[in-house]
């Protein structure tokens, strides 16, 4: 089943010079594609819209203002099976639990700073594309 995803790769891949070798990861796989990609830095409204759903939590504060501490790059992929896909590909939240091999496994320590987020079921990839790419609503 083909699908999209919102993918952002967060300000620390950006900083780390790490959104290439994300990218080739993310284009290697059969019949993926990139079908929008913008060098963005976020605002305060973009991200309460982005992540309300953890409005209230205690690492709510400190991730709003990590995720707006630098740019970011934000992507729509479409594909077979790409929004189970990608979250494969990034691996578990916690960098430390997640597998050698994955995104997270590889290059992240701390939870917040896990370099990509994807979108996690069809109602959130729609909801977030329209957050971030309007025009591709
Ligand atoms: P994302 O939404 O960014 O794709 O990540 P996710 O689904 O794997 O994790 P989620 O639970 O939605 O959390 C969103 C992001 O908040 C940061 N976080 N920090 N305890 C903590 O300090 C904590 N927990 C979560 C991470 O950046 C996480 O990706
Ligand atoms: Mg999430």
């Amino acid at each position: 089943m083909s699908q999209r995803t919102l993918v952002l790769l967060k300000p620390d891949a950006v900083r780390r010079g790490l959104t290439g070798e994300i990218i080739s990861r993310i284009e290697r796989k059969a019949g993926w594609r990139i079908t929008a990609l913008e060098l963005r830095t976020l605002d305060q409204e973009t991200l309460e819209q982005h992540y309300g759903e953890h409005k209230g939590k205690p690492f709510y504060e400190p991730l709003v203002e990590f995720m707006s501490s630098g740019p970011v790059v934000a992507l729509i992929v479409e594909g077979e099976r790409v929004i189970e896909g990608v979250r494969a590909l990034a691996g578990p939240t916690d960098p430390i639990a997640a597998a050698p091999g994955s995104i997270r496994g590889d290059y992240g320590v701390i939870v917040r700073e896990n370099l990509i987020h994807a979108s996690d079921s069809e109602e959130s990839a729609e909801r977030e594309v329209k957050i971030f790419f309007p025009g591709r609503a």
